[in-house]
């Protein structure tokens, strides 16, 4: 019975969320505050979406977040930035939240399926706010811990890959599930969603669909 009250509430849940995306823009920038969302824990039980060789994760169904990496609802957003985030959530360190040497906390860790063997190309939707916030540290499982970003677009959504390179080789990784955490390396930055693909020219537009 326990498990299904679980469910039952966390449809209940995602049927309300579902919903923000429609309020009127007004509403959406109504509130200055960032709060953890229940979204952010509660989407975590929500699986990956795997289709083909793309596998599309939105960054608010992290399995677990340490601050100052926080979830930000397009409900509590301020800006033009909040009412274009996929799914109604993103993930973000906000500016002056402390990034290191100041700061060495912070994380957002994912769980993914990864549905064959393969070379995998690492796609995330982000918006930075200047030089000094236009990166993650990334790692996948216990492997080297690499720089993600470091491009020049800011103050708007956009995908970044990893390799930059076109030259260079993917990400080598085995079917199955693997651990992906994005670390705080600077402040001031956010994350829509990420996806892996196995195909090199592949190149995601806008709000990437399952
Ligand atoms: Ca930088
Ligand atoms: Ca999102």
């Amino acid at each position: 019975m326990k498990a299904f009250h679980l469910l039952s509430s966390i449809s209940n849940l995602a049927f309300h969320n579902s919903s923000v995306a429609e309020k009127p823009v007004t509403h959406l920038l109504s509130s200055i505050s960032y709060l953890l969302s229940p979204i952010c824990t509660l989407a975590a039980l929500a699986a990956t979406a795997a289709r083909a060789a793309n596998v599309l994760v939105e960054a608010e169904t992290a399995v677990e977040t340490e601050a100052p990496m926080v979830c930000v609802t397009n409900e509590v957003a301020t800006g033009d930035v909040g009412h274009t985030a996929s799914g109604g959530a993103w993930l973000s360190i906000p500016e002056k939240a402390g990034n290191p040497p100041k700061l060495e906390k912070g994380f957002a860790k994912f769980e993914v399926e990864i549905p064959s063997d393969g070379g995998w190309y690492l796609w995330a939707r982000v918006l930075w706010d200047g030089e000094c916030s236009n990166s993650f540290t990334i790692q996948i499982d216990d492997g080297a811990p690499f720089l993600f970003g470091e491009d020049t677009t800011f103050n708007v959504w956009h995908w970044v890959r990893y390799p930059v390179s076109r030259m260079a080789k993917p990400v080598t990784l085995s079917k199955g599930r693997h651990t992906i955490v994005f670390r705080n390396r600077e402040d001031g930055v956010a994350l829509d969603q990420f996806l892996l693909t196995t195909e090199k020219r592949y190149v995601p537009v806008g709000v990437a669909a399952p």
